[in-house]
């Protein structure tokens, strides 16, 4: 019997957690446990970057990624979804249903009718206002798809929000590990463009005997690494979970330019239920709940 343990990234991991507790509390499965994770946050039209409510690209179309993974055999996603709030449930459904690990855009939402669920405006309020806002900011970019922007002032409030993944690890009672992800990406993003979160070993890796990750935070930087696979692989050869977060953020540091809007967090957790917690920059945080323990923690480790 082992202790059940869910992990999730920055502050709304709590709303993830109180999801996904009861299931682990209640001797079910940690597959069962990401996705109700995610699922709450998806649903909730306060949190501007994941599910319902997420900022749209600069076409002022909310589009979400998703993936969930059990092991490098059971793992699936979806990306560039805009008709559902629960991209994870699509995740999941690819994984067992089809014969394949990923689909994208119309198909994927196609895919999601056609597995009964039900099609939504992504869209509130709050956000549409959001993009007219930045719309009337950067003109040049909301015409010009290879026009960069970037936040012109409050780096250091900009950095932590507007692109931020829920990311959820549990593992349950009988031992097994699972992770999930979701994101509606950066905010104002190029009109199909996918980050980390939809692709394994980018934005999520989970084997059952070394370990899981999830990272957050500028996808592009991620990818550019294959972050969490390196994470898990890192412990697959004897780290540490914090030792193992650290490679992949210092990797990170060595191959790019980094601007200070750039951020990453990264959760490593091993199979025996020991776990870390690491971001290049301040503001990240994990929530983490236990049987004995429901708390928001900062990362073991800030490298920058
Ligand atoms: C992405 N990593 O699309 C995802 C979302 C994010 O913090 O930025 N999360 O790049």
């Amino acid at each position: 019997m082992t202790t059940p343990i869910v992990l999730s990234t920055w502050s709304f991991g709590s709303i993830a957690n109180a999801a996904a507790w009861p299931i682990l509390a209640g001797g079910g499965a940690a597959l069962d446990a990401v996705e109700a994770g995610c699922r709450g946050v998806e649903a909730d039209p306060s949190v501007n970057s994941v599910g319902y409510g997420g900022l749209p690209d600069r076409s002022g179309r909310v589009s979400l990624d998703a993936s969930i993974m059990v092991s490098p055999a059971r793992c699936g996603s979806a990306a560039c979804v805009r008709r559902h709030v629960h991209a994870v449930s699509i995740a999941r459904a690819v994984m067992e249903k089809t014969q394949h690990v990923m689909l994208v855009g119309e198909d994927a939402d196609r895919f999601a009718d056609s597995q009964g669920m039900e099609s939504a405006d992504l869209l509130s309020d709050d956000s549409r206002r959001r993009f007219e806002e930045w719309r009337h900011q950067h003109p040049q970019a909301s015409t010009d798809d290879t026009v960069a922007w970037r936040p012109a002032a409050n780096i250091e409030e900009q950095r932590n929000r507007d692109h931020d993944t829920v990311g959820v690890l549990a593992l349950d009672g009988s031992g097994a590990l699972a992770g999930a992800c979701s994101t509606s990406g950066r905010a104002f993003k190029v009109p199909g463009r996918i980050g980390d979160s939809p692709i394994v070993g980018h934005g999520l890796y989970v084997h059952p005997g070394h370990g899981a990750a999830v990272a957050t935070g500028t996808g592009e930087l991620v990818m550019g690494v294959c972050g969490t696979f390196l994470a898990v692989e890192s412990m697959r050869r004897g780290a540490s979970p914090l030792d193992a977060a650290v490679e992949v953020l210092q990797r990170i540091a060595d191959s790019y330019d980094l601007l200070p809007e750039h951020q990453v967090g990264l959760i490593a957790l091993t199979p025996s239920g020991r776990w870390a917690a690491a971001a290049l920059r301040k503001g990240y945080s994990t929530a983490v709940r236990t049987a004995t323990i429901n708390d928001q923690r900062d990362p073991d480790i800030v490298l920058l």
